[in-house]
C-alpha cells in the first residue's frame, strides 16, 4: 500500500524554527469547517508532537474563527484512552491483538452469521462522524453493498433525514437543500437552530457569532423559535418562545397569512414552481387564530412574523434539530422552503439558495434541471412496517429488528462511528439488544457505551493522521468553497488509514476472506466513478477514455485519488485537461487556506433533479400526512414537555474524554422554569426525577428562566457511568442518558425520523 508521508506535502510549510513546522487542515468535529493552524515539533528522536492548534487567520471562509473544540484535535490525538489497537473479545474481555488476527476474527463472526441466518440478519448503523470523513464518504457504500442487508441505520433517522426527504421531493436529491444565505440576508428566521452553541448544521458557515451579528449590524433582523431562550435567541431581535412540536403548525398559519393577505409573490422562482395554487387549499386548516392555543405563540403574533418575512427586503428562513427530530420534522421542513418560495426568497441573494460544490455533488451531475426524484418506502421494517427512505431504516426501530424474535432478526451488527446507545430514543432497550447479539464488529476509536458490546473493535486513525475533504458538508455551504487537508502527522506504523479499514471490512463481509488487498475496492470506487463521468453526457470528460482519465489520476491511492478525480469531474473541475485553470486535488494542494469559488448564485432551473424539472410545492407524501398535523391542532397544550440542548463544549456523545472540554461546573443539568419550579417542588441543585413512558433518570435541577413554562431541558450525549466503558475522563463527569426517556415509538411518520424533542414527562423530586 502507498503512504505517502505527509512531511513531505507542500502544505507541510517550512519550518517557523527550528525543530518545529506549521500545517494547515480543516477542523473535522463539525459542519462549521474552520481551517486550523497547527504547529508541530520535532524532537531528538525525530518524534513529532502538535505544541499549538489555532484558526487559521488565512483561512478562505473561517478568517480564524475557531471554537474551544477546535484546538483538542491534539487531546484527542494524545488521549491514552483512544484505542490504538485493534480489540477482540476473548472470554468477556477485551484483549488487544494485530490487525490481521482482529480481521480473521471479524471474518469468522460475520461468515458465521451469514451461513446460518443468511445477510438479511446483519444489522449497520453507521454514526455522524461518518459525514465529516473523507474515507467514510467514499468507502461506506462498498461496505454497505458488502454486507448485502436491508437492514441499515443511521444517524440521520436521529437528526436530519426530514429535511434531507422535503429536499429531494421538492429539488430532486437529499442534499438540494436551500441554504440561508446568512451573508446578505435582511431577515433571517432561525427555528429550531442554536448556531451559537452548534455552530450550525446543514447550512455551513464557519463563524455563525460574527455573521449573525452582522445581519444586525447592517440593519437587518434576527428572530428566532425556539422553546428556550438560547444564546441565539439573547442575541438576536425576537425570541419566539414556541411550544415544542408545533413548528409546523406556526410555519403553516404563517403561509396561510400571506396567501389570505395577498402578500405571496414567488417572484424569479415562478416559472419553476409546480401546484403553487393547491398551497391555499392545503393550508386552509391552519389560521393564525386555529394554532395560537397549540402553538403558544399568539394570533397577531403569527401573523405578524408573516408580515415581517413578506416585507423584508430579502429573507431567510432555516430550520434544524428542533424541527427536524420532531413529531411533523418533513412538514416543517417544507414549509420552511415554502414560505420562502412564497416570499419570493427561493433562490436569489439573501435569501435561501443552492450551493454549487466542487466535488460530489447530485445537482451538477447528469441532465441539468430534471432527474429521477426520490421514491420513499421501497421496503419497511420486519417489526413494525416503518418505511424504508434513502436506503436506510429508522434508528428508531433498531432495538426491535434485534430483540424480536422470528425470521429477519438481526444477529449481527457492525458500527461505524456511531453510539447509538447514547444517541438514539429508548436506548436502555437498545443497550440490553445489543448485549444479546450473536456477534458484533465496530470500527471506533473508543470503547464506550456502545462499543463495549462489540465481539472486535477496529480503531481508525486520530483525526491529525488523517486525510480531509468536506465532501458532504460542502454541498451545503453558504458560499462555494474547497479545501484539501493532507494529514498533519504520519500514522503508527501498525495502524491502517480508515479508508484501509473500511475496504478490508467489506472485503470480508463480501466473503473474499480476511486477507485480500484494500485496494481492490480502491480500484473499483475509481472504476466507477470514471464510468459515471465518461458516461455522463453533460459532463466535461463525457465520452473520453477511462483507462486514459486513470493513468492521469497517478498514483496514490484512497480518499485523494477519489478526490482529485471528483474535483477534476466538477463543475470548477480542469476536466483532466479540458480547462487548465481549473480545479484538481494538485490545485486545492497549492492552497492552503482553501480556494474561494464566490459567493452563491441563483441556480433555478438547472439545479433540480425532480421527474418534472418543476419545484414540487405539494409532493405526495407530504400532503398525505397533513391530516396528521391537522389533528394536533387538538394537543393537549399543557402537557410537560422535554427537550433537548446543545453546548458549545460538547459533540454528541463523543468529546466528554477532553478534560478540558468537561472541567468546570456541571453541565448535564434539567433546566426547569421557575412558574414549574414552584408548582413540582423542585429547588435549583436538588435532584429531579424525570419520567417518560419508557424510561426514568435523575438529573440535578437548573432553575432559570431560560426555558418557556411547561418545557423542561436535558442535553444529550451523556451518561458514561457504566464500569465496562474506557472513557477515564468522561466517568467522572458521566451525566445521565437523555434517551433513556425518547420514545421509539413516536417518530415523524413520512421520515420515520425520532420524536426527540417534545416528549411527554413527568417531573417530581427524586
Ligand atoms: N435526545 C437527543 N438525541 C440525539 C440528538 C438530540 O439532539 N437529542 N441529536 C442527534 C444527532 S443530530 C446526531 S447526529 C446523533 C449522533 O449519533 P451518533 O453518531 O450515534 O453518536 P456520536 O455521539 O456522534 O458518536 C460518534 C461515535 O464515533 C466515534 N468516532 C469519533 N470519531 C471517529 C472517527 O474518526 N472514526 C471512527 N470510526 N469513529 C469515530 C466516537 O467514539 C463515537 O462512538 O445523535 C442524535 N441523538
Ligand atoms: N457544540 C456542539 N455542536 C454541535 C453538536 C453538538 O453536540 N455540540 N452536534 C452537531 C450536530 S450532529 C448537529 S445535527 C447540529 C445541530 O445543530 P442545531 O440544530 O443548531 O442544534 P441545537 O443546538 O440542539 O439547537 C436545537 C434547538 O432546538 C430547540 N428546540 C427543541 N425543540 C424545539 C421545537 O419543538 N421547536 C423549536 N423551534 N425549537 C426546538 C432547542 O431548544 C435547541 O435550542 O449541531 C452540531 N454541532
Ligand atoms: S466550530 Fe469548532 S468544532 Fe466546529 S469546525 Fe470550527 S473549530 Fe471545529
Ligand atoms: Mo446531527
Amino acid at each position: 500500500m502507498t503512504v505517502v508521508d505527509p512531511a513531505t506535502r507542500p502544505e507541510a510549510a517550512p519550518a517557523a524554527d527550528a525543530g518545529t513546522r506549521t500545517a494547515f487542515r480543516t477542523c473535522p468535529l463539525c459542519e462549521a469547517g474552520c481551517g486550523l493552524e497547527v504547529t508541530v515539533a520535532r524532537d531528538d528522536e525525530g518524534t513529532e508532537r502538535v505544541t499549538r492548534i489555532r484558526g487559521d487567520r488565512d483561512d478562505v471562509f473561517s478568517h480564524g474563527f475557531i471554537c474551544p473544540k477546535g484546538s483538542t484535535l491534539r487531546q484527542l490525538h494524545e488521549d491514552p484512552d483512544r484505542l490504538r489497537r485493534p480489540l477482540v473479545k476473548r472470554d468477556g474481555a477485551f484483549v488487544e491483538v494485530g490487525w490481521d488476527e482482529a480481521f480473521a476474527e471479524v471474518d469468522r463472526l460475520l461468515t458465521g452469521v451469514v451461513a446460518e441466518h443468511g445477510r438479511e440478519a446483519l444489522g449497520v448503523y453507521v454514526g455522524n462522524p461518518n459525514a465529516h470523513n473523507i474515507s467514510a464518504l467514499v468507502y461506506l457504500k462498498p461496505l454497505l453493498k458488502a454486507l448485502g442487508t436491508r437492514n441499515v441505520f443511521s444517524a440521520s433517522t436521529v437528526d436530519q433525514r426530514p429535511k434531507e426527504i422535503s429536499s429531494a421531493l421538492m429539488f430532486g436529491t437529499g442534499l438540494s437543500v436551500p441554504v440561508p444565505d446568512i451573508d446578505r440576508t435582511d431577515h433571517l428566521l432561525l427555528l429550531g437552530a442554536n448556531p451559537l452553541e452548534s455552530n450550525g448544521s446543514l447550512a455551513t458557515a464557519p463563524d455563525w457569532p460574527g455573521r449573525l451579528a452582522a445581519i444586525r449590524e447592517r440593519g437587518g433582523r434576527v428572530v428566532v423559535v425556539d422553546p428556550r431562550r438560547t444564546r441565539t435567541a439573547e442575541r438576536a431581535d425576537e425570541w419566539v418562545a414556541i411550544r415544542p412540536g408545533t413548528d409546523a403548525l406556526l410555519l403553516a398559519a404563517m403561509a396561510t397569512t400571506l396567501l389570505e393577505e395577498g402578500l405571496a409573490d414567488p417572484g424569479a422562482a415562478g416559472p419553476h414552481l409546480a401546484d403553487l395554487d393547491r398551497l391555499a387549499d392545503l393550508l386552509a386548516p391552519f389560521t393564525a387564530e386555529a394554532v395560537a392555543p397549540a402553538t403558544g405563540v399568539a394570533a397577531d403574533d403569527v401573523r405578524r412574523l408573516a408580515r415581517d418575512l413578506a416585507a423584508a427586503p430579502t429573507a431567510a428562513v432555516y430550520g434544524r434539530i428542533g424541527t427536524t427530530t420532531a413529531e411533523f420534522g418533513t412538514v416543517a421542513s417544507w414549509l420552511v422552503d415554502v414560505l420562502a418560495v412564497l416570499t419570493g426568497n427561493l433562490d436569489r441573494p439573501g435569501g435561501s439558495m443552492f450551493t454549487r460544490a466542487a466535488a460530489g455533488s447530485a445537482t451538477t451531475r447528469g441532465t441539468p434541471g430534471v432527474g429521477r426524484g426520490i421514491r420513499l418506502g421501497r421496503h419497511t421494517s420486519r417489526v413494525r412496517g416503518l418505511p424504508e427512505t434513502m436506503g436506510e431504516l429508522p434508528a428508531a426501530c433498531l432495538a426491535e429488528e434485534i430483540d424480536t424474535p422470528g425470521e429477519g432478526r438481526i444477529r449481527a451488527m457492525v458500527t461505524v462511528a456511531g453510539n447509538p446507545v447514547l444517541s438514539t430514543p429508548h436506548s436502555a432497550r437498545l443497550d440490553a439488544a445489543l448485549e444479546g447479539l450473536d456477534a458484533m464488529v465496530a470500527v471506533d476509536i473508543y470503547v464506550n457505551e456502545t462499543t463495549r458490546h462489540a465481539d472486535v473493535v477496529l480503531p481508525a486513525p486520530s483525526a491529525l493522521e488523517k486525510p480531509h475533504y468536506d465532501l458532504a458538508l460542502l454541498q451545503l455551504a453558504i458560499r462555494n468553497v474547497a479545501n484539501w487537508s493532507d494529514p498533519v502527522l504520519a500514522r503508527d506504523p501498525d495502524q491502517p488509514d480508515e479508508w484501509e479499514v473500511l475496504a478490508r471490512l467489506a472485503l470480508v463481509a463480501q466473503g473474499v476472506g480476511p486477507d485480500a488487498d484494500p485496494a481492490v475496492v480502491d480500484d473499483l470506487v475509481v472504476d466507477s466513478l470514471l464510468a459515471g463521468a465518461v458516461g455522463d453526457e453533460h459532463g466535461p470528460v463525457a465520452g473520453r477514455d477511462p483507462a486514459e482519465l486513470k493513468a492521469m489520476l497517478g498514483d496514490e491511492r484512497g480518499p485523494a485519488r477519489i478526490v482529485d478525480l471528483m474535483l477534476r469531474t466538477g463543475p470548477y473541475g480542469d476536466a483532466f485537461g479540458a480547462r487548465p485553470d481549473g480545479l484538481s486535488l494538485e490545485a486545492l494542494r497549492a492552497a492552503p487556506h482553501g480556494v474561494d469559488l464566490g459567493a452563491l448564485e441563483p441556480r433555478l432551473p438547472e439545479v433540480l433533479r425532480t421527474p418534472s424539472g418543476k419545484v414540487e410545492l405539494a409532493p405526495e407524501p407530504i400532503v398525505a400526512d397533513l391530516p396528521r398535523l391537522e389533528a394536533a391542532l387538538d394537543a393537549d397544550p399543557d402537557a410537560l414537555r422535554l427537550v433537548g440542548r446543545r453546548d458549545l463544549r460538547s459533540n454528541n456523545s463523543w468529546m466528554h474524554n477532553v478534560e478540558v472540554l468537561v472541567k468546570g461546573k456541571e453541565r448535564c443539568t434539567l433546566h426547569v422554569h421557575p412558574d414549574d419550579a414552584a408548582r413540582l417542588g423542585l429547588a435549583d441543585g436538588a435532584t429531579a426525577r424525570v419520567r417518560s413512558r419508557v424510561g426514568e433518570v435523575e438529573a440535578p435541577v437548573q432553575v432559570t428562566d431560560a426555558v418557556r413554562p411547561g418545557v423542561v431541558s436535558l442535553p444529550h450525549g451523556w451518561g458514561h457511568a457504566h464500569p465496562d466503558v474506557r472513557l477515564g475522563v468522561a466517568q467522572r463527569h458521566a451525566g445521565v442518558n437523555s434517551n433513556v426517556l425518547t420514545d421509539d415509538t413516536v417518530v415523524d411518520v413520512p421520515s420515520g425520523t425520532a420524536v426527540l424533542n417534545g416528549i411527554p414527562v413527568e417531573v417530581a423530586p427524586a
